[in-house]
């Protein structure tokens, strides 16, 4: 499917990006980084749509086999509108795009990056919180802002969680979950997700998938494990949600819900011991840790959605969808037509 080949008057592309390599490093990391400040922005205005857009021109850029030197390279790309292309010309031809450096001094985006940056803070808050007055994590402090337990949380470890996690870092907690797992319930699997399953050298935080292979026997795993890491100390913060996919009324709109999806999972900030790093004088580190249980049959499309990145499984929802009539999501994978005929008949029933 994927079609990388340089054409005369441009380059040729597969729409969609999950049909791409995206390759880790890449050559036209100025262009992306423009347009991912744009979508950043977009996003913090609540503008989706406009967000996504910019999204899409950086994933297409990523996948370009070499630099981008002149517009003209691009041809009639997919993916890549008006908007973006002035942002990419003005990178090539000056170095900087001058919208995008107005952005990233505006004060109501460096304050929205800080505050979206405390764990617990969506756009929602954050947003509110700036229109409020408020600048700085010290006037959060100062004026008595209400927050939840996970964002006192995020505050106490502001710090260490916006420091990367490395590599070594996200192994050595994956083991600790390896031996909390061997006592609880041996057999079960820990699969480090996200980011690092991708390769990334350093990621936000860790992403661990559970399962069991005999169907049922993770049923009350999480609890488990979690007491058991709390009294070793490991953790400084966990909230835990329940599994809800049980409980689902029908089937999700094709295109409904985005990443979230109703495993049984544990938001939760780990205790790591540490030689060097930030963190040395003190001997650990605060790392945002999630972990999540899957049961064994819904475990292949759980690896795949806690994979990400969030836009390839964007991207590879909507091909589902567009280009097959099938539903794709953390859970399962089928024919949207046949399961709403199914749905159908059975509210014929009552
Ligand atoms: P990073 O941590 O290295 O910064 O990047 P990442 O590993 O790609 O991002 P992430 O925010 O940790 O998310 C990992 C993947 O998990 C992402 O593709 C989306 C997916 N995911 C689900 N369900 C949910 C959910 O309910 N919440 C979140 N945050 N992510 C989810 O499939
Ligand atoms: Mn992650
Ligand atoms: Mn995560």
């Amino acid at each position: 499917i994927e079609s990388r080949h340089r054409l005369r008057g441009g380059w040729q592309m597969a729409p969609y990006a999950c049909q791409r390599r995206t390759p880790l490093l890449h050559s036209n990391q100025p262009l992306t980084e423009a347009l991912e400040t744009l979508a950043e922005e977009a996003g913090f205005s609540g503008s989706e749509g406009r967000s996504l857009a910019f999204t899409r021109a950086a994933s297409v850029l990523k996948a370009l086999p070499g630099r981008l030197s002149t517009l003209e390279e691009l041809g009639p790309l997919p993916g890549i509108g008006e908007h973006s292309r002035r942002v990419i010309q003005d990178v090539l031809e000056d170095g900087v795009c001058a919208e995008v450096e107005r952005v990233k001094l505006s004060e109501r985006y460096q304050t929205m990056k800080l505050f979206t940056k405390i764990f617990g803070v969506g756009v929602r808050t954050a947003s509110r919180w700036y229109q409020e007055g408020l600048r700085t994590l010290v006037d959060l402090q100062e004026r008595g802002t209400k927050l939840t337990r996970q964002q006192q949380a995020g505050l106490r470890h502001y710090d260490d969680l916006n420091t990367p996690v490395e590599r070594g870092e996200a192994e050595s907690i994956s083991r600790a979950v390896q031996g909390a797992v061997q006592r609880c319930l041996p057999g079960t699997s820990v699969t480090l997700a996200g980011g690092f399953r991708r390769g990334k050298p350093h990621g936000h935080d860790v992403d661990l998938l559970l399962t069991h292979p005999e169907a049922g026997r993770e049923a009350g795993l999480l609890s488990r494990v979690v007491s058991w890491l709390d009294s070793q100390d490991l953790i400084l913060y966990q909230h835990s949600q329940e599994n809800s996919y049980a409980l689902q009324e029908g089937p999700e709109p094709p295109g409904g819900r985005d990443v979230m999806d109703r495993f049984e999972r544990c938001f939760s900030i780990f205790r790591l011991e540490v030689q060097g790093g930030p963190g040395a004088a003190r001997g650990w580190k605060a790392v945002r840790v999630d972990l999540v249980v899957a049961p064994i049959s819904q475990f292949p499309f759980a690896l795949l959605g806690w994979t990400g990145s969030r836009h390839f499984e964007r991207e590879l929802r909507r091909f589902a969808s567009h280009e097959r009539k099938m539903v794709l999501n953390s859970h399962a994978l089928y024919d949207s037509r046949r399961v709403w005929q199914l749905w159908a008949y059975v509210g014929t029933w009552g």
